[in-house]
């Protein structure tokens, strides 16, 4: 099986938050730069400068650039690294969520909204109260309720805030090595979408046999970054990436704050040490959006934006529709 082409080729893409807004699909990813800072575990050679939008008619159709849609320069709050963005709609609105580091480096998340799904997008002067990490993913349920996930270990900061303070001694820390693994964060958002409208909480995934949190010594199965949420057959898939173990993985739950039963593996590990994704329906079909590292010959921070088609089988299990090379 012919591994997937990249949806663009032009420039470099990852983290690729997809979703269908006036029956076309956008694609809301990272845009990849040339860097010479030195790979770290604090993730400083993702030095990323602003977003484009990119969208499509059909899976596997011309794809239209939208140009640059919202730059650092262009954001009060901010000092660098423009990492993983996600949009909604919402109200006749369209809204970005994207982390950054704040001028202290710290990583918060921001929004900025625009008119059209394609932007551009006018940045809130702050961050969005009450945030932290990396890795926003937006969802926004049948009846209305906006929900934001978020969180990363490691460069993500997320260890920071194991307890309910910040912890700036964490900085540069990877995770426990002991007890429950730390959770990604969800909280919802008030109606106008620019705020928190409740605590953010821990987004809990289980084992399936014992029901207990998944332990942080579980590399190839605890949350690491990259949540992503969707609705299937009325139940809740809450997706991710195991981040040093290379999955995508996901749990499945009844009710958007969770719990998730852990459910399985959709994507094994692809060129390139990061892993991120989103999944959406369009046309009728299920689709899986990521990213790997072969259009720069396997340069980590140099990624690629591939889409693959999903399907689930009659447990609601997800499945890729091809295989995917070794
Ligand atoms: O693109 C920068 C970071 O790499 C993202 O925020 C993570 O999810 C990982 O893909």
């Amino acid at each position: 099986m012919a591994d997937k082409q990249p949806i663009v080729e032009h420039l470099y893409t990852a983290d690729p938050s997809a979703h269908v807004f006036n029956n076309r699909l956008y694609v809301y990813p990272s845009h990849d730069r040339e860097t010479d800072i030195k790979d770290n575990d604090k993730g400083d050679q993702y030095d990323m400068a602003d977003y484009h939008v990119f969208s499509m008619d059909e899976v596997g159709g011309p794809v239209t650039d939208h140009g640059v849609v919202l730059k650092a320069d262009d954001i009060p709050w901010v000092s660098k690294q423009l990492w993983a963005p996600d949009a909604a709609a919402k109200n006749g609105k369209y809204y970005l969520y994207f982390p950054a580091r704040d001028k202290h480096d710290i990583f918060r998340i921001g929004v900025a909204v625009g008119d059209t799904p394609e932007g551009p997008f006018k940045p809130e002067p702050e961050p969005i109260q009450g945030s932290f990490s990396i890795d926003p993913a937006s969802f926004v349920d049948d009846d209305g309720q906006a929900y934001l996930y978020f969180g990363g270990l490691w460069g993500g900061q997320l260890q920071c805030y194991a307890n309910t303070e910040f912890d700036a001694s964490q900085l540069g820390a990877n995770e426990p090595s002991s007890g429950p693994a730390l959770s990604a964060k969800v909280a919802k958002l008030t109606p106008d979408m620019l705020s928190f409208a409740s605590a953010v909480t821990d987004v809990q995934l289980l084992d399936a046999e014992t029901a207990q949190p998944i332990a942080a010594t579980d590399h190839a199965r605890r949350f690491f970054e990259a949540a992503w949420l969707h609705k299937y057959n009325g139940k809740y898939y809450f997706s991710y990436s195991t981040g040093d173990t290379h999955f995508l993985a996901y749990g499945i739950g009844d009710s958007p704050l969770g719990p998730f039963t852990y459910a399985g593996r959709i994507l094994d590990p692809v060129i390139g040490w990061t892993t991120h994704h989103s999944i959406a329906e369009f046309k009728g079909k299920w689709w899986l959006f990521y990213h790997d590292a072969t259009l720069s010959g396997g340069r980590n921070h140099l990624r690629c934006v591939k889409i693959r088609e999903i399907v689930y089988d009659d447990q609601g299990k997800i499945l890729l529709k091809d295989p995917q090379p070794t």
